[in-house]
């Protein structure tokens, strides 16, 4: 498959005219590296759709549903049908302990799913963290041939709004919903020294959330394969970093920049009121009672 590398597009396409003196001036929109940060109406997704479709890219999305959390798994796909890359191919590889209770959710054409059956386990931090190795290993078996891009969403969540090919780029980090508004030295970040995720006070640039990572296939192939990596060097060690695989993901992010960033329209919580800057919410955890949905 040609991947998108350049913007090429098909001619005559009518859109609005862009603007090199007015944009949006209430958020950032570029990083201190130049990659774009995604909110809406700083771009026009009437030229992304005539960049991206019609290359019959397929998006790869991993999901996980280890023990209770199997409930969210109806409301995820159903709003992703409505909502999540409508259009294109999308192959759903859905990690589960308990595969016949997978619902089922009528799929758009070019949409299918895989069923992954994994292991239980009693420690939520531990189902968490043994994503990066499942998504790893998965990525080498099946999904380099199968898929261009990958997402790897949580499944405690619901899709609001589309979530479209603007999203699509070598890179992708989602902002933390809970901490695009403060400092770095309030980031919860690991900052023990010992730990393989460790970073210092004086250094991060965002808080990014462990709910949201993408790219191209091979590229999270190096996140989730350096971060597995960095989870078990500390593991060998007795250390758990303070939010598992997402302080890993922070720490990867921070030297191996994103080169496109979304916005928490892209991961939101249901709890948090919408706040001035945020025009519409896409992608959002919903509220769960974690003495339920947890093992322990
Ligand atoms: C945060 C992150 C989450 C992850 C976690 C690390 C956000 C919004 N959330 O959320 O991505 O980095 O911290 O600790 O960035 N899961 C199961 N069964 C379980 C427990 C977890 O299947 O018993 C899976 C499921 O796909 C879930 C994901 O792991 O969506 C993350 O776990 P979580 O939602 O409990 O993590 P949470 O809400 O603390």
């Amino acid at each position: 498959v040609e991947l998108p590398s350049e913007m090429h597009m098909s001619e005559r396409v009518q859109y609005k005219q862009p603007s090199v003196l007015h944009g949006r001036s209430d958020v950032a929109s570029v990083t201190p590296w130049l990659a774009p940060i995604v909110w809406k109406d700083t771009y026009d997704p009437v030229v992304f759709d005539h960049i991206y479709k019609n290359r019959n890219l397929t998006i790869a999305t991993t999901v996980f549903a280890v023990g209770k959390y199997i409930l969210f798994m109806h409301d995820f796909l159903e709003t992703a049908e409505k909502y999540f890359m409508v259009g294109f191919n999308v192959h759903y590889y859905i990690f589960t302990d308990n595969p016949k209770a997978v619902p089922e959710v009528k799929f758009s054409p070019g949409r299918v799913k895989t069923i992954i059956e994994v292991p239980g386990s009693k420690r939520w931090q531990e189902i968490s963290s043994r994503r990066m190795e499942m998504i790893q290993k998965t990525i080498e078996e099946h999904i380099k041939d199968e898929a261009d891009y990958i997402f790897c969403l949580d499944v405690d969540t619901k899709f609001y709004d589309y979530w479209g090919p603007e999203s699509l780029g070598t890179l992708v980090a989602c902002l933390h919903p809970g901490y695009y508004e403060q400092q770095r030295e309030s980031f919860p970040y690991e900052r023990r020294s010992a730990s393989t995720a460790y970073i210092p006070n004086n250094e991060g640039d965002y808080y990014y959330g462990g709910a949201v990572i993408g790219g191209l296939v091979g590229e999270v192939h190096k996140v989730a394969k350096t971060c597995r990596e960095n989870l078990e060097l500390d593991a060998s060690k007795s250390i758990e970093a303070a939010w598992q695989e997402e302080s890993h993901l922070n720490r990867y992010f921070l030297y191996n920049k994103p080169t496109k960033v979304l916005s928490p329209e892209y991961l939101w919580q249901d709890f948090k009121a919408k706040t001035k800057e945020i025009r519409t919410i896409r992608f959002s955890q919903v509220i769960k009672n974690y003495a339920e949905v947890r093992p322990n």
